[in-house]
């Protein structure tokens, strides 16, 4: 069966951009019964950047109780947490050594994130897609769903597996496919139509949080920026619009239709009836997820527990792997 591997930064503020684009596809790949399913909490990409360490620690079961309020089966998929399986950062430096500055110093990521300032910024910001790279690699997998803000890694983790299997004769690393489908592989700021809506934009009305409630839920849609046009008839009709674009795009992801099954429902609609439509269709489908994770989180040692068991599984895939990748290298192991 393929394998699947996808993660999540636990770094805190999990938004509507991380359940649609990430979490809802983690889980209806899970659901379709087709791969086996491995999701992780990346806490070492987590601390790029400084992280507070009680607030790391909260936020990785935060994130671990969102995969599975939304649907993930700890016992179907494996569910851990990154720093629990060693191999991860192991194989993260021996693919530190097979990627080259030049790939690294491309990442649009890398400079949106180190900015001007990238003489301060961690190595380990810069090393970060090696990483990333290593965390599918370990296990093997074929398969990454993504939103579209991750294709430029993905791509990145191809060009590391071809240069592995080049440098040392083998066939051993996968090339890696991108899964980035669906309508809202991109769902943008309510504030702006260009940006992506992200857990560190400074305004707070730019996203919607996993965990607000139904009056901020609505606020948020009601005062998300639109231009003051009705609906178009068609979806075709948005292209030059990216703001109503994304409350469509959000709309039909979130009721899991077609955007043209949603255009010929809301087109020419006026905001003043489209916007608490979609703030209703969110608060329906989030806040049972938001309910059950705060019912999670009340039980910190359960979610240490899964957590724990999913690390276990893992390892035992990982293991082999990294043990003939070390082989393939040249180190000399013990018998
Ligand atoms: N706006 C988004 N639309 C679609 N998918 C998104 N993802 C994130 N934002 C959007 C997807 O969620 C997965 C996990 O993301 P992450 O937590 O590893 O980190 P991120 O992409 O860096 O998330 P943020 O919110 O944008 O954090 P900051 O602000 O720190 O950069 C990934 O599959 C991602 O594509």
């Amino acid at each position: 069966t393929p394998r699947v591997f996808s993660g999540i930064q636990p770094s805190g503020g999990l938004t509507l951009g991380n359940y649609l684009g990430a979490l809802k596809r983690f889980v209806d790949m899970q659901n379709a019964g087709t791969h086996e399913c491995i999701y992780c909490m990346v806490d070492l990409h987590a601390i790029t950047v400084w992280q507070d360490p009680a607030k790391l620690t909260a936020a990785t079961r935060e994130a671990a109780a969102f995969f599975i309020a939304s649907g993930i089966d700890p016992e179907r998929s494996i569910l851990f947490n990154q720093s629990q399986v060693s191999g991860h950062a192991q194989l993260g430096w021996l693919f530190s050594c097979v990627a080259r500055m030049g790939w690294m110093g491309r990442m649009t990521q890398w400079k949106d994130k180190a900015g001007k300032n990238s003489e301060n910024a961690s190595l380990g910001l810069f090393a970060y897609p090696a990483l990333m790279a290593a965390d599918i690699l370990l296990y093997h997998a074929t398969h990454v769903p993504v939103g579209e803000d991750q294709k430029q890694h993905l791509e990145l983790t191809r060009d590391i597996a071809a240069k592995f299997n080049h440098d040392f004769g083998v066939d051993f690393f996968p090339i890696t496919e991108p899964v980035i489908e669906g309508p809202a592989t991109r769902v943008m700021s309510l504030r702006d139509g260009t940006k992506k809506m992200s857990k560190s934009d400074p305004s707070d009305m730019s996203r919607i949080n996993m965990g607000d409630d139904a009056d901020t839920i609505a606020q948020k849609f009601r005062k998300a920026r639109t231009d003051p046009e009705a609906l178009p008839s068609d979806y075709a009709g948005l292209k030059e619009r990216p703001e109503a674009r994304n409350l469509v795009d959000i709309f039909a992801a979130l009721s899991g239709r077609s955007t043209d099954d949603v255009m010929s429902e809301v087109g020419g609609m006026g905001w003043g009836q489209f916007k608490p439509m979609l703030a209703d269709l969110a608060v329906d489908k989030l806040s049972p997820i938001t309910g059950e994770m705060n019912r999670l989180m009340a039980d910190p040692a359960e979610i240490d527990r899964i957590l724990g068991r999913g690390a276990e599984r893992a390892d035992a895939i990982a293991a082999p792997i990294l043990a003939r990748t070390k082989e393939i290298m040249g180190f000399v192991a013990s018998r």
